[in-house]
């Protein structure tokens, strides 16, 4: 009875000693507790790794409290649920984000130094978990802080693969890929469950069985493999609330493969047995091409069954009619990779529950949302029927991946105003014509909490002091507040001396990196982000090559008035992309030859940042001056990059794409450097083929690449040839003289210290719109119609 329970309770309680407090001595004395009990390690001897570790397990439990409470309070209140599906999501390090999120920070800081530990060391020790590519990923992540912060009732659903995005190593200026076992060492972060599992079937027939008179059709599985539950913590900021990410591991199903044992081909029915885990095991890394590959498939299929499979449960749990299943339940898609969830809920529906095809069809016409993040044709997945024919045969009915996401969405987001446009009137314009109250567009954003408070600690200081609260880390509107303050002297002066000292940081890591020495009164010029021939990083190294023949072209006089120059340049190619992979080379090509020019000196740097990934992007963007967002207009659907940098201060230097037309829109054309073709023109210029007008400048840097001024003659003359007049599909040619001119805008802004700092001061102030928590706060009144939920302390 009740008597019974609560004194049961209240001896757990005691046992517990209350719940975890978090007063230093406290956190000291659970960090020595997992030193010796979880890492079995003595309190008297343990390194940094080791604290490291233990001081994770001491965040881990502190999370995990938060995490119980929050789901039997979302249980006991009905509220009506996310599940937001993604074979992708770019986490990088936890460690710093949750003691923030937490509150909890200053404690742990002093608790780690009375042991004689510094947090930042500490945290240094921590690999990302890189589940992802690039933008799509991480603005994923960004979406699960922003949902937990604002007390969404969420869940996201993902993939636990062993080996992450590869980690890029240069060797002799070529990218090498190396495997990313990132659990290695082990994940404090994650909660292993090993009661939740669900079983995922592959391949096999369909038959028809006759039951009662009735005839069912029945999926006989050829192989079925168990999906276990890995569940992730997320802490919101300011609030009690702690969501959960479920990611799923692939192990052999307990389902024995009886006439294999019974020929007594023993080991040989382990061996296949083992061979089912590979499901989970590796990321593809090429971002948004993943045509025919049927091991793609297969995780695309384990990902959705085991969702799937646990959102009916859960949903069964308190519910015993499918009809309230949108009331209760909102999925979103995140692109096209989980699309197979449609299919996979009809033949549940159908084939489990029995609700006949139209009924289940009427529910699920109301549940799905769907987000595309691409413009680019070959990001629109394609499945060969006859590998979906023979992988999941109850399935096979439709394998446009983006046309089954349109029809049975009630929702088709874009990505950014100008995204949103472009599949209305050209990727999707027969579906919005039949359904125009489909598409909307929700602009992206990214996480304050993440990229200015984990990442920029003193800029975060100095906007609290002036605006005078932190109420900012929860509403980055109120960084609009930032402009009463611009003709502040000391103000001005304070921010440059933020800027210096990440600056400071970023050479640091750039000398310990590649051995380059750089000024801290060059300008620092940034690009970081996938390699793609679209996104132009080779405009940006034919820029520099002309600075340099500028340079050397120069008499000494003149020399005396160039503002020196840092250009860093640094991601990651796909591993089959050849082309991204040559400029990864040229640019090291160009390098090589410019910053061993002792006659140039300081006065131009070219340095590319290997393996960049979460943690380097935390690193390199508080330090930068300028940074370029150059895709030919029309192809980024969004971009994230850019608002991170408007976050720290950084000024754009931008084509009038994706979500740079409404940057613009917030922060005025004159305070960032806009050139380029505009959306409305491509296609013309295009058109004009071998017609098309090319400044002499960039024959000329052509000419030096082909002639080999940079070595490697032979193997530049087919990246050259992509450029090359008449085959120039992204136009760098034609843009080349605007953008020279937007670079020279540049430099003559940052020989006015004054002018420089107020753009810098009004880019940061103009950032509150690209918040996460705007674009998901959009999301969840306009398209999950959801509640905030928010558990009581
Ligand atoms: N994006 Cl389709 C990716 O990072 N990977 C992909 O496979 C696809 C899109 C990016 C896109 O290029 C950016 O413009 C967006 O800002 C980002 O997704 C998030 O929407």
């Amino acid at each position: 009875g009740f008597g019974e329970r609560k004194a049961k309770a209240e001896r757990m309680f005691s046992l517990m000693d209350g719940f975890l407090k978090n007063d230093p001595f406290s956190l000291q004395k659970d960090i020595l507790h997992h030193v010796e009990y979880t890492m079995a390690r003595s309190r008297f001897s343990f390194d940094d790794y080791e604290a490291y570790q233990a001081l994770a397990h001491s965040v881990r439990d502190r999370l995990i409290e938060r995490w119980h409470d929050t789901h039997i309070y979302f249980k006991k209140t009905k509220s009506k649920r996310l599940y937001f599906l993604s074979l992708e999501f770019l986490m990088g390090r936890s460690l710093s984000n949750s003691v923030i999120n937490l509150g909890i920070q200053d404690q742990y800081a002093e608790a780690l130094n009375q042991l004689g530990f510094e947090f930042e060391v500490l945290a240094e020790q921590e690999g990302d978990a890189s589940l992802g590519n690039g933008g799509l990923a991480r603005f994923s992540a960004c979406q699960m802080d922003s949902l937990a912060t604002l007390d969404y009732p969420a869940w996201g659903y993902g993939l636990r693969y062993e080996y992450g995005l590869f980690r890029q190593i240069i060797v002799d200026g070529f990218q090498h890929e190396q495997p990313d076992y990132w659990l290695n060492f082990g994940n404090p972060w994650e909660i292993e469950r090993i009661h939740v599992t669900y079983e995922v079937k592959f391949n096999g027939t369909v038959e028809e069985v006759d039951m009662n008179g009735e005839k069912l059709k029945v999926w006989i599985p050829g192989e079925t493999v168990e999906a276990v539950a890995y569940d992730n913590p997320i802490p919101g900021y300011g609030t009690k609330n702690t969501i959960n990410l479920r990611l799923w591991a692939a192990k052999p199903s307990n389902q024995f493969d009886l006439e294999a044992y019974n020929t007594g081909d023993y080991i040989n029915s382990i061996v296949n047995r083992q061979n089912t885990e590979a499901i989970s095991n590796v990321l593809y890394p090429d971002d948004r091409s993943h045509q025919g590959k049927e091991m793609r498939l297969k995780q695309q299929y384990f990902f959705v069954s085991a969702s799937l499979q646990d959102i009916i449960r859960r949903f069964k749990e308190a519910h015993n009619n499918f009809d309230e299943l949108p009331e209760q339940v909102a999925l979103h898609l995140n692109d096209t990779h989980p699309s197979l969830s449609i299919a996979e809920i009809m033949r549940i529906l159908v084939d489990e529950e029995h609700l006949g095809w139209s009924k289940a069809w009427n529910i699920v016409n109301k549940i799905f949302s769907f987000t595309t993040h691409t413009v680019v044709a070959e990001g629109l997945e394609k499945i060969p029927v006859d590998l979906l024919g023979s992988l999941l045969p109850r399935h096979l009915q439709s394998i446009r991946m983006a046309n089954l996401s349109i029809v049975c969405s009630h929702t088709v987001n874009g990505v950014s105003k100008l995204h949103s446009n472009t599949l209305k009137t050209k990727t999707f314009k027969d579906f919005y014509e039949l359904w125009p109250e489909k598409f909307q567009y929700t602009t992206n954003g990214v996480t304050q909490r993440r990229w200015i408070v984990v990442s920029n600690p003193s800029l975060c200081a100095l906007l609290s002091k002036w605006l005078g609260t932190e109420a900012w880390i929860r509403n980055a509107d109120l960084l609009t507040g930032l402009r009463d303050h611009v003709d502040n002297t000391t103000f001005r002066h304070e921010w440059k001396m933020v800027k210096r000292l990440n600056k400071m940081r970023l050479a640091e890591y750039i000398e310990t990196m590649s051995g380059v020495k750089v000024s801290l009164d060059a300008m620092f010029d940034v690009q970081v982000k996938r390699i793609h021939e679209y996104k132009r990083q080779l405009l940006n190294i034919f820029g520099i090559i002309h600075r340099y023949d500028c340079l050397k072209n120069m008499d000494k006089n003149d020399r005396r008035k160039v503002v020196p120059r840092v250009c860093i340049i640094g991601g990651k190619a796909a591993p089959g992309y050849e082309i991204a992979k040559k400029i990864i080379k040229l640019c090291h090509a160009v390098a090589e030859k410019v910053n061993n020019d002792a006659d140039i000196g300081d006065l131009l740097k070219l340095v590319f940042i290997p393996d960049y990934n979460v943690s380097v992007a935390e690193l390199v963007i508080p330090g930068a001056d300028l940074s370029q967002h150059i895709s030919t207009a029309g192809h980024e659907a969004s971009g994230t990059g850019s608002m991170k940098f408007l976050m720290n201060g950084c000024l754009l230097l931008a084509t009038a794409d994706g979500s740079t037309v409404e940057i613009i829109e917030e922060l005025g054309s004159d305070n960032l450097f806009l050139f380029g073709a505009k959306v409305q023109e491509v296609a013309e210029l295009r058109e004009k083929g071998s017609a098309l007008k090319v400044p002499l400048q960039f024959a000329r840097v052509l000419r030096m690449v082909r002639d080999g001024y940079f070595g490697d003659k032979d193997y530049f003359q087919s990246l050259c040839d992509t450029v090359e007049v008449g085959n120039d599909f992204y136009l760098l040619g034609s843009d080349f003289g605007s953008y020279l001119e937007a670079q020279a805008a540049a430099d003559k802004a940052f020989v006015e210290p004054d002018r420089w700092i107020k753009m810098s001061i009004l880019s940061a102030a103009a950032s509150g719109r690209f918040s996460s928590d705007r674009t998901i706060r959009e999301y969840a009144e306009r398209t999950w119609k959801i509640d905030p939920c928010q558990c009581p302390f």
